[in-house]
């Protein structure tokens, strides 16, 4: 059976690229909400009533596993809604915070993420659940999203560096040596932010944190698949919109079909 991964667009498909790198031989069944993204700048109700259709959505599929790869969805999806889920569900933010966790030396650790992600707390409890002792500085990043949809993502781009000055600076001022990378969309700007942090912060992608993750839950469950290449990915979408196509390539580095 397939693992099923979910997002609110097309952001998700770099969870997809770091699972089919880690795992290729497992079958991938991806659905994106494209027809209503944005969730980062929707209420918790609203963000929490379409995860709920997405995890239906699915759950239906029978797929042996469930992902939201969208760091806004992880962040209000609770137990009330996975727990009624006949197979095993992981968001983004506790393997995530896990991997911060385990990077940080000085304790102190900046998250970026949608509005909606940074004013849940998500990942502050996640990183305090593991360790209490850990200080944390959330920028909510608004902007980053349709810059990078819009391809805004190249190295030397003027707009994008101008932009993240802006949302980097308390993550600067705080003399954090970790960041949280907490949005799908993030890690096709870590090159950027890389090099405007410098050396000495440890970036944690969301999506490679995860798909770690989901490697050793294959494992511990006897859910992985025995094969070791030829996995099958299928996308579906909520909306045949005219960028999907051209924002997938972006993500993935080549172009797919998707089914509505
Ligand atoms: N996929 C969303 C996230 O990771 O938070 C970003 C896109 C959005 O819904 N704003």
């Amino acid at each position: 059976r397939p693992i099923g991964v979910f997002d609110s667009g097309v952001g998700g498909l770099s969870v997809v690229r770091e699972l089919c790198r880690l795992l290729p031989g497992e079958d991938i069944v991806y659905f994106g909400d494209v027809g209503r993204v944005p969730y980062g700048t929707r209420s918790r109700e609203v963000i929490y009533r379409y995860a709920s259709e997405d995890l239906r959505f699915l759950r239906d599929r029978n797929v042996k596993l469930i992902i939201a790869a969208c760091g806004t969805a992880s962040s209000v999806i609770d137990s009330a809604l996975t727990d009624r889920l006949p197979m095993p569900y992981t968001g983004v933010i506790e393997p995530t915070a896990r991997a911060a966790a385990a990077a940080t030396r000085n304790k102190k650790v900046g998250i970026i993420g949608t509005d909606a992600t940074i004013r849940s707390g998500s990942f502050v409890r996640a990183l305090h659940a593991i360790d209490p002792a850990i200080e944390t500085v959330g920028q909510g990043c608004a902007l980053l999203v349709p810059l990078v949809e819009n391809g805004y993502i190249d190295f030397e781009n003027k707009v994008t560096r101008l932009v993240l000055e802006d949302y980097l600076r308390p993550i600067r001022e705080s003399g954090a040596d970790t960041l949280i990378l907490g949005c799908t969309h993030f890690p096709l700007l870590a090159p950027i932010i890389g090099d405007m942090l410098g050396e000495g912060v440890t970036l944690i992608d969301s999506g490679a944190a995860t798909a770690g993750y989901i490697r050793e839950l294959l494992r511990q469950t006897g859910l992985e698949n025995p094969r070791t290449e030829g996995g099958v990915q299928r996308y579906y979408i909520s909306e045949h919109t005219e960028t999907f196509a051209r924002t997938a390539e972006l993500f993935l580095g080549h172009g797919i079909t998707a089914e509505y």
